[in-house]
């Protein structure tokens, strides 16, 4: 499993920035408000006049946020589902190069990810509203044909001019009543075997039809076998692109709580923001993009480069407490909800040489009795709000121990 050789940098940075941003940015009702609110084409079209972020403005600001939240990749909306790319194409005038902002912003954002020594993905969506074949392939096939070389014809330019990109994110692969020939119908496999030639280093996600390198459960983290991704939204609802009154945030435990669960399970975190207009974070987002990384300054050895855990893995007692990540011949605890005193976690079978707090180094008892491993003298209180990781150093590779039909003594 996950011998894949292209893949393995992905798998070890475990947490990527997904970034929304176009013109629906400007409504601020999300970036399905097109369709939704069944705006005429024309109309939408002319938000692109409205579309001029200031000079001020740099691609480089999310990628230092990224940094700073302790994330090793971004993923860049080139073109949502609306048509409007943020790139210059031959295969379209409705580009932030060919309107009001007159810039290549991908051009611009690919660039300051490689000044700081981030990896670059590319979003794509191959569906594009402004298409009425899209909608419907039987009455309009001409415009369903067009369609279908566009996209051809924008991956192939974004694969082209950029310089090396490190992921292919597609989207919007789906289309109405196709199921199994949705990728005949994109012609996906020509259009993959494309952009492997032109980027041989690339890993490509699972949204054209084809499973290529890497799932993408979206708003959940519901792990599988192949490499995996979660994406989510910081925001409740299902709205990606910036919303105005958007109230209920995920707080930053549950963030990071399911940043812990992607990589105790093998799979990788990719956390949304929707930057307004003008390319600026909404203070919520960067507050609590600000605390995860603050926390995994002090805690990042417990999530980058750790490997899927085996089933059952510390389950009990660090699946009441929090969860259990691995790498190698350790395990980390990631204690969500402080025992006090004394730690209990069962489901170990190794023997545990040492434990201690991974942010302060402090060596704590450990003793294994009953299979169980005993952590004592530890604080009352819990050391760190967002979740305190303690790290065990065991005599190999984590093993677990089955207590399913052991009865209590
Ligand atoms: O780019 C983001 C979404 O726009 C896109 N994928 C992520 C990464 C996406 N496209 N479709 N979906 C997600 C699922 C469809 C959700 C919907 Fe709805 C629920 C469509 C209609 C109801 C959200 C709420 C969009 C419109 C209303």
């Amino acid at each position: 499993m996950e011998e894949n050789k292209r893949i393995r940098w992905w798998q070890e940075a475990r947490f990527g920035m997904f970034v929304h941003w176009g013109l629906y940015s400007i409504l601020g009702r999300g970036e399905w408000v097109l369709l939704v609110e069944r705006i005429p084409l024309k109309e939408y079209a002319k938000l692109a006049d409205r579309f001029i972020p200031p000079k001020s403005f740099s691609p480089e600001q999310w990628v230092k946020l990224a940094k700073e939240s302790g994330m090793k990749y971004i993923v860049l909306t080139t073109r949502h589902h609306d048509g409007f790319c943020l790139f210059d194409s031959k295969a379209s005038n409705f580009t932030s190069v060919k309107t009001a902002a007159k810039r290549d912003f991908v051009e611009e954002y690919v660039d300051a990810c490689r000044k700081h020594n981030i990896r670059v993905g590319l979003y794509y969506s191959l569906l594009d509203w402004r298409f009425p074949g899209y909608f419907d392939r039987e009455k309009y096939p001409e415009s369903f044909k067009d369609t279908v070389e566009q996209a051809h014809m924008q991956v192939k330019e974004l694969m082209s001019n950029y310089g090396k990109i490190d992921i292919l994110w597609y989207d919007g692969g789906w289309l109405p009543g196709a199921e199994k020939e949705t990728p005949i119908l994109w012609r996906s496999k020509e259009l993959n075997a494309m952009v492997r030639k032109l980027q041989p280093d690339i890993i490509i996600n699972d949204r054209s039809g084809l499973p290529e390198d890497f799932d993408t459960p979206e708003q959940h983290t519901t792990p599988s076998k192949r490499p995996w991704e979660s994406c989510m939204t910081i925001g409740d609802s299902c709205g990606w692109g910036y919303i105005k009154h958007n109230p209920n945030m995920k707080p930053t435990t549950q963030l990071i709580q399911n940043l812990v669960s992607c990589a105790s399970n093998g799979g990788n975190y990719l956390l949304n923001i929707g930057p307004k207009p003008d390319g600026s974070v909404r203070r919520e987002e960067l507050i609590r993009l600000k605390e995860i990384g603050k926390w995994l300054l002090k805690n990042g050895e417990g999530i980058y480069g750790t490997e899927r855990r085996p089933e059952g893995f510390g389950l009990w007692g660090a699946g009441m407490l929090g969860m259990a990540t691995v790498k190698g011949n350790r395990a980390y605890l990631h204690i969500f909800r402080w025992p006090g005193n004394t730690a209990v976690i069962t489901g170990i079978k190794n023997r545990v040489l040492s434990a201690k707090m991974l942010a302060s180094g402090k060596r704590l008892k450990v003793k294994k009795e009953n299979g169980k491993v005993i952590i004592k003298g530890l604080p009352e209180l819990p050391p760190d709000k967002y979740g305190t990781v303690i790290v065990l150093q065991l005599d190999g590779k984590p093993e677990t121990f089955d207590y399913s039909r052991i009865p209590l003594i």
